[in-house]
């Protein structure tokens, strides 16, 4: 089946969706970027919630994913997922990262959801060169949404031009190389 993907420029937090992914930290406490925004558009329960997943499994390992409720989000969930820190490229940054998404997909088909929205994770603070991300992004979830049930649907919310055209150009790419 044709995997089901759309790209739009926006804020991840408005999106109406089973299940919105995080760009966060080990921690899971909050921060900057769009773990900021969501937390401050989730309302505390949030934190409350990445407390409560904190005590029960410790710290989120880059790569690694967990889900939470989404407070006053118009999502049903939200699934915190850690990217890794850009070091220049020889510290297996690309396998966590693709490691990343694919624990994203898994745990959003685990708990049933078929809508769900990515930001482009790492690509902030993190520094990850944003064409290499993307790539990795839509390499991973193309791939699992053509094997794969659920989700039936992925959105990829860009904040900015340069990231928005850079989704479009690899998703038409890898339609036309589908066709061919
Ligand atoms: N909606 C969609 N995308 C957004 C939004 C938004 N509201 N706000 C920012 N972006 P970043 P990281 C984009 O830095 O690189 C936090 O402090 C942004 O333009 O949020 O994975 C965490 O706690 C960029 O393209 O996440 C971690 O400490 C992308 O989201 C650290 O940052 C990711 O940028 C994680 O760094």
């Amino acid at each position: 089946m044709k995997p089901q993907i759309e790209i739009i420029q926006g804020d991840i937090t408005t999106m109406h969706v089973d299940v919105i992914v995080n760009a966060a930290n080990p921690s899971l406490m909050g921060g900057g970027g769009v773990d900021g925004a969501i937390h401050r558009a989730a309302g505390p329960q949030l934190l409350e919630a990445c407390k409560t997943v904190r005590q029960q499994q410790g710290e989120c390992p880059p790569g690694h994913a967990v889900i939470t409720l989404a407070g006053n989000l118009p999502a049903r969930a939200v699934i915190h997922a850690v990217g890794p820190v850009w070091h220049g490229g020889d510290r297996h940054e690309a396998s966590i990262l693709e490691e990343a998404y694919r624990n994203c997909l898994r745990l959003a088909a685990d708990n049933g959801y078929k809508t769900m929205a990515f930001p482009a994770i790492s690509t902030g603070v993190y520094g990850y060169p944003k064409a290499a991300a993307a790539t990795i992004a839509v390499e991973t979830v193309y791939r699992y949404l053509s094997l794969k049930p659920l989700p039936e649907k992925v959105i990829f919310v860009c904040f900015d031009d340069d990231t928005t055209h850079l989704y479009q150009r690899l998703l038409t790419q890898r339609r036309q190389e589908l066709e061919s």
